[in-house]
């Protein structure tokens, strides 16, 4: 079912304050930024590595208002590794298998993700304190 780590998704305080700090740690590109109002955030794609099966990226994310899942991450916890991503090629075929395996859906239905992706998240309580993302790549189905 899974087909890569698509992302790792990172909390920040501040988009353009991180950014140069990855590129130079890890001489990453940064390959698209985006807000995304319903998730609450605005993100910064930088690429680790171009793959047969899509590209694996680090994901930082910073809140636009505090009443949001990353703004209320920060509050509690501060910066730090916010969920983890995988790449599936059918989300709505994997949605249909983690329901009939009673897993907690935080999204029953795909949303919108970056670079018109679809994502969708399952709660951290069943993955061992993980939220987890899965992404169907625009144009990958
Ligand atoms: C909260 N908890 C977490 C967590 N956030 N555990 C692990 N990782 C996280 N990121 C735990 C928290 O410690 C509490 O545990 C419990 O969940 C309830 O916390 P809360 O602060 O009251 O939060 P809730 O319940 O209001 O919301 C938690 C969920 C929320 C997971 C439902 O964050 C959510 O809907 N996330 C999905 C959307 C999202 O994260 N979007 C931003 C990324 P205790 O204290 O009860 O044990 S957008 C993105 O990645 C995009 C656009 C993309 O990739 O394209
Ligand atoms: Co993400």
């Amino acid at each position: 079912m899974l087909t890569r780590i698509d992302h790792v998704g990172i909390a920040v305080a501040s988009l353009e304050d991180t950014i140069p700090i990855y590129e130079q740690a890890f001489n990453l590109k940064c390959v698209h930024q985006e807000t995304n109002d319903r998730q609450g955030v605005r993100e910064a794609m930088l690429l680790v590595h171009d793959g047969d099966t899509g590209g694996s990226y680090v994901q930082l994310l910073e809140p636009i208002r505090e009443d949001t899942p990353v703004g209320k991450f920060l509050a509690k916890r501060g910066p730090g590794i916010h969920h983890i991503a995988y790449g599936v090629h059918d989300i709505d075929a994997a949605l249909a298998s983690l329901t009939v395996s009673g897993f907690d859906l935080v999204n029953k239905t795909p949303v919108h993700g970056t670079s018109d992706s679809r994502i969708a998240f399952i709660h951290p309580k069943g993955l061992g304190g993980v939220l987890t993302e899965l992404v169907e790549a625009a144009g990958r189905h």
